[in-house]
């Protein structure tokens, strides 16, 4: 068992992880979560740097997040996006007024030369979080969406095209030159880290940029602790998002099976165990044979905030084994 400091790394995208993120982060003592969160969402619109998936985390662990939608505020007004289109502005992607603010003081500290992890921490700490939330990199990285209309922009392919144009691949523009943030880089050093939890996020646009920020994940492997992944796949569905339509496309079967294998191809040895909803008990069997990974069955449907939590106890205590033995009840 590992003792006090010691932390949960989480790597999150957006709706799904946020999710998991909130349950971990009420389950463990205050301080003792890390969320790496994908950037390769991230784009400029009306010239503001927008990063959709660090604004979910935010607006989720502050309690700010709009529920029923997923992203953006609770409450939100929509004073400056009426005022947009009546000016002919573009309002395809929905900038509420209380989001913007988070845009405008971001793009305005980006451009006085402030890191992104930086900038993230700032806004982190006006909301009140006391979890680590780190972008996955400093530079730019952007999604590009390969389909039968063309290479798309993550965000046209998601909100204005609504995941529409069939998939047959993903590029990730500027990944190569991308770095390990100095914050994060030292967490990793600092032998803080007692198990990382892949939450259920998007395999192929949230947790492949993550982990393909060069050399980071042989550096989590090298941490030789647990390396838990939890299917964003129930029943051969997602519960959120375009996952299942992009395993259909791209020729996989969709199931939480074939994103096993998909970790197990793209980043041999790094996940150490599995954890499957209760519906695909039947995948469980095969699926340890087929690989070493420990494979785990619990409710992962996170509709409330106690399955949120209970999910969080579940990886926590029975997967991990407590491997922070002093979590918050
Ligand atoms: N998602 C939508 O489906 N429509 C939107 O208009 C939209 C606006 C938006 C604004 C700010 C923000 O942080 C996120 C926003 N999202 C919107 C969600 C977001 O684009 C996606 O959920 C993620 O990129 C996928 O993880």
């Amino acid at each position: 068992m590992a003792g006090a400091g010691k932390k949960i790394l989480a790597l999150s995208g957006g709706v799904g992880g946020a999710k998991l993120a909130l349950g971990l982060a009420q389950e463990l003592p205050a301080g003792a979560l890390a969320v790496l969160v994908n950037t390769a969402d991230d784009f400029r619109h009306h010239g503001l740097h927008i990063s959709p998936d660090i604004d979910t985390l935010l607006y989720t662990l502050s309690g700010r997040s709009n529920r029923a939608q997923g992203w953006g505020i609770e409450g939100e007004t929509w004073q400056v996006r009426e005022a947009l289109a009546a000016l002919g502005g573009d309002t395809w992607f929905q900038l509420g007024d209380g989001d913007l603010a988070t845009h405008l003081l971001r793009t305005g500290l980006l451009a006085e030369g402030q890191a992104l992890s930086a900038v993230t921490a700032r806004l982190a700490q006006a909301m009140g979080i006391q979890s680590a939330i780190y972008p996955m990199a400093e530079e730019p990285v952007s999604t590009l969406v390969h389909t039968d209309e063309g290479e798309l922009p993550f965000q046209h392919y998601f909100v204005r095209r609504r995941c529409e144009p069939a998939v047959s691949g993903f590029s990730f523009r500027g990944l190569d030159a991308a770095r390990v943030p100095a914050p994060l880089q030292a967490l990793l050093a600092s032998g803080e880290v007692a198990a990382v939890v892949i939450c259920p996020s998007n395999p192929f646009v949230s947790i492949d940029p993550i982990l393909g920020v060069p050399g980071l994940w042989q550096q989590l492997a090298a941490l030789a602790v647990p390396v838990v992944a939890v299917s964003p796949i129930i029943g051969g569905r997602a519960v959120k998002g375009p996952a299942a339509k992009m395993m259909a496309e791209l020729g996989l079967p969709v199931d939480a099976a074939a994103v096993v294998q998909h970790y197990r191809q793209r980043y041999p040895g790094l996940v150490s165990h599995v954890v499957l909803d209760n519906e695909d008990a039947a995948l469980a069997d095969a699926l340890g044979q087929s690989g070493n990974e420990e494979i785990a069955v619990h409710n992962t449907l996170m509709k409330t905030l106690d399955d949120k939590r209970q999910l969080a106890r579940d990886v926590l205590t029975k997967v991990l084994k407590n491997v922070l033995p002093e979590a918050r009840r």
